[in-house]
């Protein structure tokens, strides 16, 4: 049977080393659930980093992981220490994922690191040409693989290959600015279908294709090395019955049930019948707008102070990067934001910001979107924001207001929440009041709205389209050389 070989810097487990050798388990994000009806349930295989180093384990643990991963039809790519300071936190992190979030102050380029990245892409086409039978196709993700999809395609021409990038693709005046643009553009239009979260980034792709690598483009398709590559929008969406059905659950749970965490947001509730909610969840990056949101906050509290004592500001934030400075200068500017505000503000019985750095389990996360009036999402850029779809999937009595950003691709969608600019602490602050004072049944009509359009496209349908487009690629592509 013809299978789909699916390529990401990691594969969707936890690897880790306990007493009697190695334990898997498999992990339960979106993407991994997105992925099922092409990995599982067809006999697909998982391509990637199995988040353990080489200097961490001998070659008689090494082979312990590669069986206990092949039983979860995955497949590891060796990477060392200095692979993942280079590949990972160097020109990953420290190089495209600034650049392509339009931070080009952070934007570091270092040739080492360049180096190390065609390193690893090479590493994991080995493994992926490795797996490669007659009829299989090839789906990889994300800004670690850039190059990957060209080196593929060079050992196997005849291989359907898609790609799909999860952050924003900037425009052209941005990517212009990079040294290695024209290498990243040939690496990715080794694919045959590329894919992006929304048409405005799909957009700048085409631009910096016609602009950069000179290619002919007509519409959204491209020619290449006799080919012709489609490019598309395909806006990823969650899975909406596993937050709608843990969200009703947690409705019907008594009090005995209840998590500790639930137990103190129906405290903070039953201590004022008034006191509202804002919810904010995201890792910790600054991409996603955190100190603007903690000074909108404050903002808000001066200008509306009838406020004070009656809302609260949850904000969770997952620790990540930690390894790479910006990630560590944010961390301390979001603590002196957090201390000086809840330091001018609290009382006695009052905390305007509960701040949580740390990641939670699903049951609790699911305690915060249930229990928010408003959730507070204000990235500067976002390739899309799934936290804003899991809020909506969650809301099952159809009350409680999504305030985004339209800075992410999800705001392309979710044209019920309310819009803010993250820059414009004002907006944000007088759209937080539109929102905690918004009656009921406009809530409720909005919010109908968002829920039709986010279960209707969840992550199966999403992995879906994909998938049938990468097979409808190839017959254009067929028939154009046939012409
Ligand atoms: P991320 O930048 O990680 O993803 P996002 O889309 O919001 O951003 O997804 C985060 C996920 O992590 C959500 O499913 C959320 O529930 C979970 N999460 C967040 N905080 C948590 C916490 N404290 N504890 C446990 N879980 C937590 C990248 C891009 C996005 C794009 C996705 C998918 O940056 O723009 O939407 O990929 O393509």
């Amino acid at each position: 049977m013809n299978k789909t070989i699916i390529v990401s810097n990691r594969l969707p487990l936890q690897v880790k080393r306990s007493d009697n050798g190695i334990d898997v388990t498999p992990s339960v994000g979106g993407l991994a659930t997105g992925m099922k009806s092409v990995h599982k349930d067809s006999n697909g295989v998982w391509v990637g980093w199995t988040g353990l180093t080489d200097d961490e384990i001998d070659e008689d643990l090494r082979s312990k992981v590669d069986i206990a991963v092949k039983k979860e039809q995955c497949v590891g790519v060796n990477l060392t220490k200095d692979d993942i300071q280079n590949y990972y936190y160097g020109f990953s992190n420290r190089t495209l994922w600034p650049l392509f979030h339009y931070f080009l102050e952070y934007t570091e380029f270092e040739k080492e690191a360049w180096e190390s990245y065609k390193r690893v892409n090479e590493k994991f086409a080995k493994v992926v040409i490795d797996q490669i039978e007659d009829g299989d196709k090839v789906w990889v993700h994300d800004y670690q693989l850039l190059l990957l999809p060209q080196m593929i395609k060079a050992a196997k021409p005849e291989v359907p290959i898609g790609f799909f990038l999860h952050i924003p693709f900037p425009s052209y005046e941005i990517f212009r600015t990079f040294p290695k643009r024209k290498e990243i553009l040939e690496g990715m239009l080794g694919s045959d279908l590329l894919g992006f979260h929304t048409y405005d980034y799909e957009r700048h792709f085409l631009s910096s294709v016609k602009r950069i690598a000179n290619k002919e483009v007509k519409f959204n398709k491209i020619t290449h090395d006799n080919r012709v590559i489609k490019v598309d929008s395909f806006p990823m969406g969650i899975d909406y019955k596993k937050f709608e059905n843990a969200a009703k659950d947690n409705l019907k749970q008594s009090n005995r049930q209840k998590s500790e965490v639930q137990r103190r947001l129906d405290e903070h509730l039953n201590e004022s019948k008034s006191a509202k909610m804002v919810l904010s969840i995201d890792r910790l990056d600054y991409t996603k707008g955190i100190p603007n949101r903690i000074r909108a906050f404050e903002y808000f509290l001066n200008k509306y102070p009838e406020y004070k004592e009656k809302i609260r500001l949850i904000m969770l934030a997952v620790p990540s990067r930690s390894q790479v400075p910006q990630y560590q200068k944010l961390k301390r500017e979001t603590d002196e934001l957090v201390g000086r505000i809840n330091g001018q503000f609290s009382t006695v019985s009052w905390t305007p910001i509960w701040y949580f750095f740390r990641t939670m389990p699903f049951e609790n996360l699911i305690d915060l979107y249930t229990s928010s009036d408003v959730a507070l999402i204000t990235p500067v850029r976002d390739g899309m924001n799934l936290v804003a779809k899991e809020y909506v999937a969650t809301r099952t009595q159809q009350d409680g207001v999504l305030v985004l950003s339209e800075m992410t691709g999800a705001s392309k969608e979710l044209g019920e929440a309310l819009q803010i600019n993250p820059f414009n602490f004002e907006e944000i602050a007088d759209t937080l009041k539109r929102a905690l004072e918004m009656p009921l049944a406009e809530q409720k009509s909005r919010m109908v709205s968002l829920q039709k359009r986010v279960s209707r496209y969840s992550v199966e349908r999403w992995a879906e389209e994909f998938m049938t487009a990468l097979d409808s690629s190839q017959n254009v592509s067929q028939y154009v050389e046939a012409e």
